[in-house]
């Protein structure tokens, strides 16, 4: 199923032009536009689920998911490791509502602490 108002939805059917990293007959792996590391990619299911929360079947989320080391070995993040993030809902600041992991690597990135996640974090016990 797709939204025809959804980017991601575009993206995934070839409506829209993106830097593709991978694709198959679920999802589609393509550089993200405002890359937070030398390696950014996102991976997303062709079909239109508004987060990871959204009742994605298993099967696509063995797809997306799946999709991950392959992506990785493309990139050549492999050895050196990676970042998944998949920001779920307002408090995640999901941005755009089409379920996606972000694959990160290609540096060293820090791990998260209080400093980094704001105030809502510093508070937690
Ligand atoms: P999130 O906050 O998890 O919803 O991140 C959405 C990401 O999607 C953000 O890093 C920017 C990226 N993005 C948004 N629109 C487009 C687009 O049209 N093309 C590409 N390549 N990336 C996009």
């Amino acid at each position: 199923m797709k939204d025809p108002n959804c980017i991601f939805c575009k993206i995934g059917a070839g409506e829209i032009p993106t830097s593709k990293v991978y694709e198959d007959e679920w999802v589609i792996a393509f550089d993200d536009m405002e890359p937070l590391m030398p390696v950014h990619v996102l991976i997303i299911p062709k079909d239109h689920y508004a987060n990871v929360g959204d009742n994605v079947p298993e099967e696509i989320l063995g797809k997306v998911f799946g999709a991950v080391r392959k992506v990785a070995d493309i990139k050549g993040v492999t050895e050196g490791g990676y970042r998944l993030l998949v920001n779920t809902g307002e408090d995640a600041s999901q941005s755009v509502q089409h379920f996606h992991v972000h694959l990160l690597g290609g540096g060293l990135m820090p791990r998260p602490n209080d400093q980094d996640w704001g105030a809502a974090a510093s508070n937690a016990q």
